[in-house]
């Protein structure tokens, strides 16, 4: 974490006449403190790999195929165009991670959330690595690759489960920081079963955002996306004591989930109590509880938990949710406190969409971590952080 406020972009230090300035006038300060090198990089190689432009083209830092950034609509779609990794035992390379996970078969009503990582992707060339209030500029900050997709099993909730341990494990233990793009929320339990697979004795909290608890044993008889946190927290790396429920209500939260909470001492707060205790004091909370004798924390960001009504690609919408701004000012205020180690943003399905706004929610809550965890101090890493285990362990939980 950054010890000195200061260095802190969202510390509002008053100037010499002791006057504070608002956002907009400490934002145009910041711009002017990040530097150009990532992007001069990103144009010469632009200009030698897709050759000089045209001699009617007047910036010649246009090159005739197009290489990096710009135009935005134009490229191929890696999640903000972050290189594609294609050999993975080269991942530990990078910063961060980007891996998608297009399962949908734990989907127990509308599916499509195979197509959650392509949706993301497509429209997150829609965003610059550039964040005006946070000051903040990727691409000059950190290093991000797209390692594409795991190979899940359709038919095989299971083998897909397997999967995706095994792929997060790697990542994971390479030391780049892993960020999923689901896939549907039963991808909860084998991305945290990847994570203990390297903790040894270490321990992580999660921080589930969610209208839903998803923590029943079994749906419709198999392990589906309702189940992830009761399979999850029976893990010994994993206590349901720090499991911390964010947003949870509404007429879609199966009672027998609601018994397993009860039972395990889950923590939860629902929307309402999120807006009357305020965001910071309900961010506090969660980093509280989520810390409480572990070593690291791991973010489950199901989209579901922001209002239907900006939401609508998901598999089980539910009104009332959180607003967007709500959500953000949460998981930043958390991202700014406690000990990263991963982040899954679950549940987006591009096929009951419209305008891509609920991939565009999604680009937006992994953009704004990648900005949080720079802001903190968390990224780039120096060194791998001492939670990470070199030696794997065997299969966590069997399931029976
Ligand atoms: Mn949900």
């Amino acid at each position: 974490m950054t010890e000195n406020p200061a260095e802190n972009p969202l510390f509002q230090s008053p100037d010499q006449n002791g006057k504070v300035p608002n956002q907009g006038q400490r934002a145009l300060e910041l711009e002017s403190r990040l530097p150009l090198t990532g992007w001069q990089q990103e144009v010469s190689k632009g200009l030698e790999y897709g050759l000089e432009a045209a001699d009617s083209i007047r910036d010649r830092t246009i090159p005739t195929f197009s290489r990096g950034e710009l135009p935005h609509y134009a490229g191929i779609n890696t999640f903000l165009k972050a290189p594609y990794v294609e050999d993975v035992r080269k991942v530990g390379e990078y910063d961060v991670a980007i891996v998608g996970v297009p399962h949908d078969s734990g989907t127990t009503y509308r599916p499509g959330t195979r197509f959650g990582p392509q949706g993301i992707r497509r429209i997150s060339a829609l965003y610059t690595p550039y964040n005006f209030e946070l000051g903040i500029d990727l691409r000059e900050q950190i290093t991000l690759c797209d390692v594409g997709d795991i190979f899940t099993i359709p038919a095989n909730n299971e083998k897909s489960f397997d999967q995706i341990s095994k792929g997060v494990a790697h990542i994971f233990s390479s030391g780049a920081f892993p960020i999923i793009l689901g896939g549907d929320h039963s991808i909860g339990f084998p991305t945290v079963r990847g994570i203990c697979r390297h903790l040894g004795d270490k321990k992580v909290g999660i921080i589930h955002f969610d209208r839903h608890v998803d923590t029943q044993e079994t749906d419709l008889d198999e392990r589906m996306h309702t189940c992830p946190w009761f399979h999850a927290t029976n893990m010994k790396n994993a206590p349901a004591k720090n499991l911390v429920q964010l947003g949870i209500g509404g007429w879609q939260v199966p009672r027998q989930g609601v018994k397993v909470c009860r039972e395990r001492a889950i923590n939860i707060l629902t929307v309402t109590d999120i807006t009357e205790m305020g965001l910071d004091a309900a961010a506090e909370f969660a980093i509280e509880r989520a810390t409480d004798g572990t070593d690291c924390v791991w973010i489950s960001f199901d989209i579901d938990c922001i209002d239907a009504g900006f939401v609508p690609g998901t598999g089980w919408p539910e009104p009332g949710g959180l607003l967007p701004r709500e959500a953000l000012h949460l998981l930043g205020k958390i991202l700014q406190r406690a000990p990263i180690c991963g982040l899954e943003v679950v549940e987006v399905s591009p096929p009951y969409d419209i305008s891509d706004i609920t991939s565009l929610m999604a680009t937006r809550v992994i953009c704004d971590t990648m900005a949080h965890l720079v802001l903190s101090g968390q990224l780039p890493r120096k060194q791998k952080p001492a939670y990470i285990h070199p030696e794997s362990q065997p299969e966590l939980v069997a399931w029976t």
